[in-house]
């Protein structure tokens, strides 16, 4: 299905006397809005093609009917989303779980929906039917090089297959580690991992990055190899320019300081990416904003220092992806929760008074620099990243939009009730 313009246009107008009187008051506050604006219309995220499906855990998993059930009907959905939020234009490919004989005709389709395809993802955490060599203990870092082997080739036919679709990164992230004390020789396991990633490296397109990826635990929970972003900043240093750290947010231990983690890697030229999500406790895959929004606006915040630092141009600069997992919400429904709180983060955090604040900074005002900080957290953006997809020709109100047009209904009558999201 599709949504049509004018239903689009009857659903803004509707809204539009409302809109207009709080994006005036918006902008009578803020006269930097304009700019702001400027900057929402750039900034897409990409939307990762396992996020459409009902996820579930361990303990079961409950279909919301109606999902996706080849790449090409993962494509459509996105196209949905961006349709109405305008600032889902990117899709980020999931090799096996994504997959076609047809590139040309399913870019032919992004192309048609506005998406570009944003890094691939590697897997090498399930054993898929056929393959000579289990992953049960791990895969680029495995005692025996047979394995290791397996995990490369692997990682290389999904750079080829990128090429195909035209993305230009490689998300690698590994389940390696150990359950128990004991189970692994750490050292050698970093340098197995080291020695596979070079090879994947060697790989890469002229113009390619590889983002590593770390988590604290899970499917291990001893040991991960690529634990912390102190060890994937090690590996990305070890094999050279192309190669950076990928920053999942529910990937840390409790508390991390996230923000100052991205400050420092951004400075050290070496932040690739996010996937933006959120937790609580060990889960790292809940909607983005739905447990930290201060958090997240901290980031950002950060984000925005650093890249204004050094010049590099928001939109384009880093990654921006999320990667989310849902047990009980709509996919698409959550999906659309997760940009309009990734947005409305980015837009308070352009809202900060940044001389005002580095001046409270050098005079070592605390109470100020706080003050400072949450004056523009505490700024309703609504109107302003309305405004900002209302120009880009989306919805007024995506979520809204989406339940009166019934999305979810029509793709249950189109695909049935009791489908399963290819991959998971
Ligand atoms: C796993 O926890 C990581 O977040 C991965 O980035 C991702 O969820 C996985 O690669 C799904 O394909
Ligand atoms: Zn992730
Ligand atoms: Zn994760």
């Amino acid at each position: 299905m599709e949504i049509e313009k004018y239903q689009i246009d009857a659903h803004n107008q509707e809204l539009e006397t409302e809109h207009q009187r709080r994006f005036d008051f918006a902008a009578a506050e803020n006269p930097q809005v304009e700019n702001i604006i400027s900057k929402l219309i750039q900034f897409q995220i990409g939307i990762p093609s396992w996020a459409l499906g009902t996820g579930g855990t361990r303990f079961g998993r409950f279909s919301g009917g109606g999902e996706p059930r080849s790449l090409e009907e993962k494509i459509e959905d996105i196209g949905l989303i961006h349709q109405l939020n305008q600032s889902s234009g990117a899709v980020s490919l999931h090799i096996p779980w994504d997959k076609t004989e047809d590139y040309e005709g399913v870019k032919r389709l992004a192309n048609h929906h506005g998406l570009r395809f944003d890094a691939m993802n590697s897997n090498t955490f399930q054993d898929q039917p056929g393959q000579a060599h289990s992953y049960k203990f791990g895969s680029l870092q495995h005692v025996n090089k047979a394995v290791r082997k397996q995990a490369i080739a692997h990682n290389i036919e999904v750079i080829r297959q990128g090429v195909a679709f035209g993305s230009d990164a490689l998300t690698v992230w590994l389940a390696d580690g150990s359950c128990f004390p004991g189970q692994l020789n750490f050292r050698k396991a970093f340098q197995n991992t080291l020695e596979s990633l070079e090879e994947i490296y060697a790989a890469l397109p002229e113009k390619w990055k590889l983002f590593v990826e770390y988590k604290a635990f899970e499917p291990n929970f001893y040991s991960t190899t690529v634990g912390d972003w102190g060890q994937s900043l090690l590996f990305a240093n070890k094999l050279g320019p192309k190669a950076y750290t990928l920053v999942d947010l529910g990937h840390h231990l409790p508390n991390a300081n996230i923000e100052q983690i991205v400050s420092l890697l951004l400075m050290e030229g070496k932040l690739g990416g996010f996937h933006f999500n959120d937790s609580k406790y060990g889960d790292d895959d809940l909607t983005a904003g739905s447990m930290k929004p201060y958090q997240l606006f901290l980031i950002f915040n950060e984000l925005i220092e650093g890249m204004d630092a050094k010049g590099i141009d928001h939109a384009t600069g880093l990654g921006w992806m999320i990667d989310a997992s849902h047990n009980v919400k709509d996919p698409l429904e959550d999906l659309l929760q997760s940009v309009e709180a990734i947005m409305l983060a980015y837009t308070q955090a352009l809202l900060v008074d940044k001389e005002a604040l580095a001046v409270a900074q050098q005079e070592n005002d605390t109470v100020k620099c706080q003050e400072i900080l949450q004056y523009a957290f505490r700024t309703d953006a609504r109107a302003i990243v309305q405004e900002a997809r209302l120009r880009s020709g989306g919805a007024a109100k995506p979520l809204a939009l989406y339940r009166t047009l019934k999305v979810r209904e029509k793709l249950i009558a189109a695909r049935g009730a009791k489908t399963i999201a290819t991959g998971l």
